[in-house]
């Protein structure tokens, strides 16, 4: 009776001690897929949300920005290999920035297209769909473990019916897959896990880019559509392989000479290699578009381009509107030309979330339009080395954004700091004059 009890016992405690393979793998917002995109006058973020498994219902999560008028987009998710497709839609409701949320299915792996339709435009992303894999060396250790409490049980049953020679078989296999599994686990911090591509070993050459705007010469107040087109240098084919980079494929900033007007906006990809957007013309004059993305295998790239509006005067509304709230503080006050200077924001807000994986985004010009600078918020770019990717429906910062930036030259320069306050983009324009060093001002 003793025996048996202290059988059931043993029994139980190695299914206690059994790990779950299930509870070894969450979802990670590592790998979830985000698209930032300017569609139909909205602006928002696509978040193919990370799946453990397929096929399986897939998430997606439609981040909207800015609703301008609102209206449905809608998705689908196409396997490139099999050509199965899963489609929904969801409803954006003008003046309700937020996360719309909708599923769609999955049901394999491998690569994969995002379609998003919305108005009359239509943007095809490619990305990969893939599920975490368990490494070779945790398959071991569930496997060792789970021959060690075959073994375990085999003995205690083999003692409970007094034969020998079966209990000490068994009791030998335990004893050897317990060897097994733990000798696994203790090694496995030398199997190199998967990780990103050493980027000394980036070969590809930079794609040449197009900028142009249709119209050529934009009418002040009308609509207009700007475009990049990437080639190949070498094929002078299209350049179809941009990678997701801080959460869009394309990222654009459009300027007016003055400063006045702003944009930071993410292109549709509308055909291979092709990205584009439609925006309004605020200002007359001369205006500089800057396009940053990541070709796969070839680095980070800035490009620009420059195109002219047309007439005169000012038709009303330009850039955003004035944002509520204190100014940007920079320190020291008279910021000196090759020198750090820290630039402090305090929103009011205590519970910020990160747009494009960043608290806070902080754009430079230079006042002649030759130099654009782009950094991060210090705290958040310390966070993205921890936890890549941040996630958009955590809020996680503020009340006060701090970002840290040289100016190359002494001058004037226009300065935007973005951030995300209640899903909606917050703009604070401000203009910081760089004195030489050693001017004594
Ligand atoms: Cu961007």
């Amino acid at each position: 009776m003793i025996k048996r009890l202290a059988l059931a016992l043993l029994v139980l405690a190695a299914l206690l001690a059994w790990p779950s393979p299930a509870t070894a793998h969450g979802r990670s917002a590592e790998a979830d897929v985000r698209f930032a995109q300017t569609i139909a006058g909205m602006e928002l973020t696509v978040v193919v949300r990370a799946s453990i498994r397929v096929p399986a219902p897939l998430q997606v999560d439609v981040v909207a920005h800015d609703p301008g008028r609102g209206g449905p987009v809608e998705l689908a998710v196409r396997s490139v290999e099999d050509g199965a497709s899963s489609a929904a839609s969801v409803r954006i409701e003008a003046g309700r920035p937020g996360m719309y949320p909708a599923i769609l299915r999955a049901g394999r792996v491998g690569p994969h297209e995002l379609e998003v339709r919305a108005g009359a435009e239509r943007s095809v992303l490619p990305f990969t769909l893939s599920v975490p894999r368990a490494p070779l060396w945790e398959v071991i250790v569930y496997a060792s473990f789970a021959c060690a409490a075959v073994a375990l049980i085999g003995a205690l049953v083999g003692a409970a019916l007094r034969r020998r020679a079966v209990a000490s078989g068994f009791a030998g296999a335990f004893a050897v897959a317990i060897v097994v599994a733990f000798t696994t686990g203790a090694l496995s911090p030398w199997f190199a896990p998967e990780g990103a591509p050493d980027p000394r070993t980036l070969t590809r050459p930079n794609a040449q880019p197009l900028v142009e705007v249709a119209p050529g010469r934009p009418g002040l107040g009308a609509a207009f559509r700007l475009r990049v087109t990437l080639f190949d240098g070498s094929t002078g084919g299209l350049a179809d392989d941009l990678a997701e980079h801080h959460a869009a494929l394309t990222h654009l900033v459009v300027t007016s000479d003055d400063g006045r007007f702003f944009r930071h906006v993410h292109p549709i990809r509308i055909a291979p290699g092709v990205y584009e957007v439609g925006l309004r013309a605020e200002r007359p004059g001369r205006h500089h578009a800057y396009a940053e993305f990541e070709r796969t295998g070839a680095g980070g790239q800035l490009v620009s381009g420059a195109f002219t509006v047309d007439g005169t005067g000012h038709p009303g509304h330009a850039g955003h509107p004035a944002p509520t709230g204190a100014a940007p503080v920079t320190e020291p006050a008279r910021p000196v030309a090759g020198r750090p200077v820290r630039i402090t924001l305090d929103t009011g807000a205590t519970a910020l979330r990160p747009w494009l994986g960043m608290a806070g985004h902080l754009i430079v010009r230079s006042q002649d339009s030759g130099y654009l600078g782009h950094v991060h918020e210090a705290r958040s770019m310390a966070d993205a080395t921890a936890v890549p990717a941040p996630d958009e429906s955590v809020a996680r910062y503020g009340p006060r954004l701090e970002f840290v930036f040289s100016f190359p030259r002494p001058g004037r320069y226009s300065a935007w700091i973005q951030y995300v306050r209640d899903y909606r983009i917050v703009t604070v324009p401000h203009v910081i004059e760089v004195a030489e060093e050693g001017s004594g001002r």
